[in-house]
C-alpha cells in the first residue's frame, strides 16, 4: 500500500474547493503551477491573489523529504524546536555518505562502518520523532521519494536542492535549507515568494539517440544558471505527453541547475503508468477523480504567452543530443558541434572515466538504455576504452536491473564497475585512484552538477554532462567528440561499426520487485527513543543558540574575502571528504570559502588577515578576527551560493561572525538560508560597486538600526587613503525575516515562541 495514502486523498478531496476559490480571486484560468500553489495555501482557499516575484506568501506543504548529509544539521535543529513529534510525513534518506570505490558490496559495508555514528544519530532521531528511515543502500533521496512518496498536485520541501526531481511526477517540490524544514515539521508555515511562470512547451517527439536529458540540458544553455531564479517551470505540450514520468523526473531534478524554484508536469498517463508500475494504483485512482485540476487549464496550453512571464518552444523531433560542460552545467554543446568547440578551448577529449547515474539519471529506463548500447558494442566485437562506473537509484531499480540482465550487460563492459545505490562520485563520494595528481583530463557523466572539484576533487578534471545513452557511447569510444549518430569505431577485427540506438524499457514489463528495500519505519510512540550525542564526537555536535542582534550599526568590519567569479555553495562548503563534519557544525567551519577565489590575488584560501597584514586560510583569518572581536563582511559576485541547499554555507560563516554577505546576486535557497540563520543577505543596488570594495577597507553600517522591509541600507568603505565610498544595499526581508535577524536565527524565534 501506498505510505500516507490517507494524507494524499485529503489533499485531493480539498482540491476542488480551493481551485475554485482560486479561480474566482484570480478571476482567470490557473496554470498547473498555480493550483498546486494556491491548494497549499497556509490560509486554505485563496482569500487574496499574490503578485509572482513579489509577494510572500506562507504554503503548507504535504510532506518533508531529507539527506543524511543535511538531515543531520535539520534534525539537530529540530530537536531544539522542542516538539514530540513531526507534524506532517517525513523521510530521512542515507545517500550521501557512501564512497564510491571499489564496488557496490565492499564500498556500502564501508560505508556503514565509518558513518555509523551518524547513521545511528539520523536513526534515532528519526524513530523518536516519527520520521521514516530509508537505510545505506536503499537508494538516492530523489529516486526513493519517485518510487514512493511523490504524487500528482502535491507540495513537498526537501533539504537537498534536487528534490524538484519530484516534479516528474507532477508535484511542485521545492528544495531548501534545514531550516526551513524545520518550520515544517515543527506545523509552521512554509515561506515562499510568489514564483514566476515560466512555460516550456514541448512538441515533437524525441527519437533515436535524443533522451530526456538532452531537454534540460538545452533548456541550461537557454536560461544559464540564473535564468530560472525565482521561477516555477511549467512543461507542457504534446511532447511532454511523449516522455516517460522518470525522463520527466531527470528534466526536472537538472531544473535547480538553472536556479529554478522547482520544475513540473501535468499528470498524464505516464504518471498512471509509473504509479501503478511502482504499486501505487490507489494513487491513480484518487488522482483520476480530479485529474482536471491536476494539468493546466486548457486555455493556458491553448495561449501560453498570455499566462507564463516567459515562454520557450522546444521541438523534440528536432533535438540532438548535448554535452554541457566542463565546470558549468549551462555551457551547452550540440554533440554534433562539440569537436571544433572542444579543440577551440583545449578540452582533454580522452576521456579514463564515464560515470551513470546520480539522482536525476537512475531509473530503470536510464539503465536499460545504457545496457542495450553497451550489448550492441560488445556483440560487435568493440573493446570499450574507458572505465564505466554505475550508480543506480535504489534498490529497486538495482534488484530489478539485475533480475533482468541489465547489471550483467554492463558487467560484460570489461571495465565496468557497479556501486552502491547512493549519491557517490557525484558528490565527491569518489576514491579516484591518481585523482590527487591534479593532472588534466575530462570525465564524462549524467549527474546534474559538474563545478570544479566536485567528483574526485581535481580542479583539473573537466567534467561534462549527458544523458546515460551518451556516457555510455563516450565510454566505449574512449572519446568526447564520439558523436554515435555518425562516426564509426573499430571492432577488434580491424571493421568500422556504427552503433545501433539506444533501446530500453519505460518500465520492467515483469514489474519491479525488490527483496529488502531498506526502510525503517519509526515507532508509534518514540517519547521512550534516547538520542545520544556524546560531547567528544567530532562528528556530531548538539548546537548552541546564536547570539541575537545588538540593536547597533555594525562598525569597523572587515573584509574577510571579495569572491571572484563563480561562488557556488561547493565554494563555500566544499562537500566530498568534509561531508563527515555535517553534523559537527565548529569541524565544518574550516571549510568555510575555501574555493573561492579571492579577488585581490585571484588565488584560493588566501586571505590578507588585517590584524597582522599577513595572508592566511580564509576559516583561520576569520577565527582571528572572531577571537578579537571584529565583525566581518563577505563580497561576492553573481548568483552567490549557486548550487546546494546545505545550510552549512550560511551557518558557517555565522558561527565563526561574519555579520553581512554582500553580493551582485544571490541563489534562492543560499539567500533564504542566509536570512534563517540571522545573516544579514545583501545585494549591491549598483552592481559596479563591487569594484569600488578595497582589500583593506573598513566597512561601516550607517542606518541598521533602521533595518526595514523595502528599504535600502546604507554601508560606508573607508579606505586606507583616507577616503570613502557610500554603497548602497538592496535587501529582500520582510518584517517577519528581519525579526529573524533580531532573534539571532529563525530558530530562536521558534524557541521563544515556544516559551511564551
Ligand atoms: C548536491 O547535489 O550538491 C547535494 C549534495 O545533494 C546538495 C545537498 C548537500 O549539500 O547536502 C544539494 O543539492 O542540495
Ligand atoms: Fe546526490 Fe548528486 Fe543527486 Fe545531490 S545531485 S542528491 S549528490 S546524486
Amino acid at each position: 500500500m501506498t505510505f500516507d495514502i490517507d494524507m494524499i486523498k485529503k489533499v485531493y478531496e480539498r482540491y476542488p474547493e480551493r481551485i475554485a476559490a482560486a479561480r474566482e480571486i484570480t478571476g482567470k484560468p490557473l496554470t498547473l503551477s498555480e493550483k498546486i500553489l494556491y491548494t497549499h495555501l497556509w490560509e486554505g482557499n485563496a482569500t487574496q491573489e499574490y503578485e509572482r516575484g513579489n509577494s510572500y506568501v506562507d504554503f503548507a506543504p504535504d510532506r518533508v523529504a531529507m539527506q543524511d548529509a543535511t538531515a543531520q544539521m535539520a534534525l539537530l535543529q529540530f530537536m531544539q524546536a522542542g516538539k514530540p513529534k513531526v507534524a506532517v510525513p517525513s523521510t530521512a534518506h542515507a545517500d550521501h555518505l557512501i564512497q564510491a570505490r571499489v564496488g557496490a558490496e565492499s564500498d556500502l559495508q564501508e560505508g556503514i562502518n565509518k558513518n555509523s555514528e551518524v547513521f545511528n544519530f539520523l536513526s534515532s532521531v528519526c524513530d523518536k520523532y516519527g520520521i521514516g528511515f530509508w537505510k545505506p543502500g536503499a537508494g538516492i533521496i530523489h529516486q526513493v521519494v519517485l518510487e514512493n512518496y511523490a504524487f500528482p498536485g502535491g507540495m513537498m520541501i526537501g533539504t537537498d536542492s534536487h528534490t524538484v526531481n519530484a516534479g516528474g511526477l507532477g508535484m511542485v517540490a521545492i528544495g531548501v535549507g534545514g531550516a526551513d524544514a524545520v518550520d515544517v515539521m515543527a506545523g509552521m508555515a512554509w515561506e515562499l515568494k510568489m514564483p514566476k511562470l515560466i512555460g516550456v512547451k514541448l512538441t515533437g517527439k524525441m527519437s533515436g539517440w535524443t533522451a530526456a536529458k538532452d531537454v534540460i540540458l538545452k533548456v541550461a544553455g537557454i536560461l544559464t544558471v540564473k535564468g530560472g531564479t525565482g521561477c516555477i517551470v511549467e512543461y507542457f505540450g504534446e511532447g511532454a505527453e511523449s516522455l516517460s514520468a522518470t525522463g520527466k523526473g531527470t528534466i526536472c531534478n537538472m531544473g535547480a541547475e538553472i536556479g529554478a524554484t522547482t520544475s513540473t508536469f501535468g499528470y498524464d498517463d505516464s504518471m498512471r503508468r509509473y504509479l501503478a508500475a511502482t504499486g501505487r494504483q490507489d494513487v491513480v485512482d484518487a488522482a483520476d477523480q480530479i485529474a482536471e485540476h491536476l494539468t493546466g487549464d486548457p486555455e493556458v496550453y491553448a495561449n501560453p504567452e498570455q499566462y507564463f512571464d516567459q515562454l520557450i518552444e522546444i521541438n523534440l523531433s528536432e533535438l540532438t543530443p548535448h554535452l554541457n560542460g566542463p565546470f558549468t552545467p549551462d555551457l551547452a554543446t550540440p554533440v554534433s558541434e562539440f569537436r571544433a568547440k572542444a579543440e577551440a578551448n583545449g578540452w582533454p577529449l580522452e576521456v579514463e572515466w564515464a560515470l551513470i547515474g546520480s539522482c536525476t539519471n537512475s531509473s530503470y529506463e536510464d539503465l536499460s538504455r545504457a545496457a542495450s548500447i553497451v550489448e550492441d558494442a560488445v556483440a560487435k566485437g568493440v573493446k570499450p576504452k574507458a572505465i564505466l562506473g554505475i550508480n543506480p537509484g535504489s534498490e529497486q531499480v538495482k534488484y530489478t536491473a539485475e533480475r533482468d540482465g541489465f547489471l550483467d550487460s554492463f558487467r560484460k563492459f570489461e571495465n565496468a564497475r557497479i556501486f552502491t545505490n547512493a549519491c557517490g562520485p557525484c558528490i565527491g563520494q569518489w576514491d579516484r585512484e591518481g585523482a590527487e595528481k591534479g593532472e588534466k583530463n575530462s570525465i564524462i557523466h549524467s549527474f546534474n552538477r559538474n563545478f570544479a572539484k566536485r567528483a574526485d576533487g581535481n580542479p583539473n578534471t573537466h567534467a561534462f554532462v549527458a544523458s546515460p545513452e551518451m556516457v555510455a557511447a563516450v565510454a566505449i569510444s574512449g572519446r568526447l567528440d564520439f558523436n554515435p549518430i555518425t562516426d564509426t569505431l573499430t571492432a577488434e577485427n580491424g571493421e568500422q561499426v556504427r552503433l545501433d540506438e539506444p533501446k530500453g524499457s519505460e518500465l520492467p514489463s515483469k514489474g519491479f520487485a525488490v527483496e529488502d528495500n531498506g526502510y525503517q519505519a519509526p515507532s508509534e510512540d518514540g517519547s521512550g527513543v534516547v538520542v545520544n550525542v556524546s560531547p567528544t564526537s567530532d562528528r556530531l555536535q548538539l548546537l548552541e543558540e546564536f547570539p541575537a542582534w545588538d540593536g547597533q550599526n555594525i562598525t569597523g568590519a572587515r573584509v574577510l574575502i571579495k569572491a571572484f567569479g563563480k561562488c557556488t555553495t561547493d565554494h563555500i562548503s566544499m562537500a566530498g571528504p568534509w561531508l563527515k563534519y555535517r553534523g559537527h557544525l565548529d569541524n565544518i567551519s574550516n571549510n568555510m570559502l575555501i574555493g573561492a577565489v579571492n579577488a585581490y590575488n585571484m588565488e584560493t584560501n588566501k586571505v590578507k588577515n588585517q590584524l597582522t597584514g599577513e595572508y592566511g586560510e580564509v576559516p583561520a583569518v576569520q577565527r582571528a578576527y572572531k577571537a578579537a572581536g571584529i565583525p566581518s563582511i563577505v563580497v561576492g559576485d553573481q548568483n552567490y551560493g549557486e548550487g546546494s541547499s546545505r545550510e552549512h554555507a550560511a551557518m558557517e560563516p555565522r558561527h565563526l561572525g561574519v555579520k553581512a554577505v554582500l553580493v551582485k546576486s544571490f541563489a534562492r535557497i543560499h539567500e533564504t538560508n542566509l536570512k534563517k540563520q540571522g545573516m544579514l543577505g545583501l545585494t549591491f543596488a549598483d552592481e559596479a560597486d563591487y569594484d569600488k570594495v578595497l582589500e583593506d577597507d573598513v566597512v561601516n553600517f550607517l542606518d541598521l538600526d533602521q533595518f526595514a522591509p523595502g528599504k535600502q541600507l546604507t554601508l560606508e568603505f573607508i579606505h586606507t587613503d583616507g577616503t570613502k565610498d557610500i554603497i548602497m544595499a538592496n535587501h529582500t526581508y520582510n518584517q517577519q525575516q528581519i525579526e529573524w535577524f533580531k532573534a539571532g536565527s529563525a530558530l530562536n524565534l521558534i524557541k521563544q515562541q515556544e516559551r511564551n
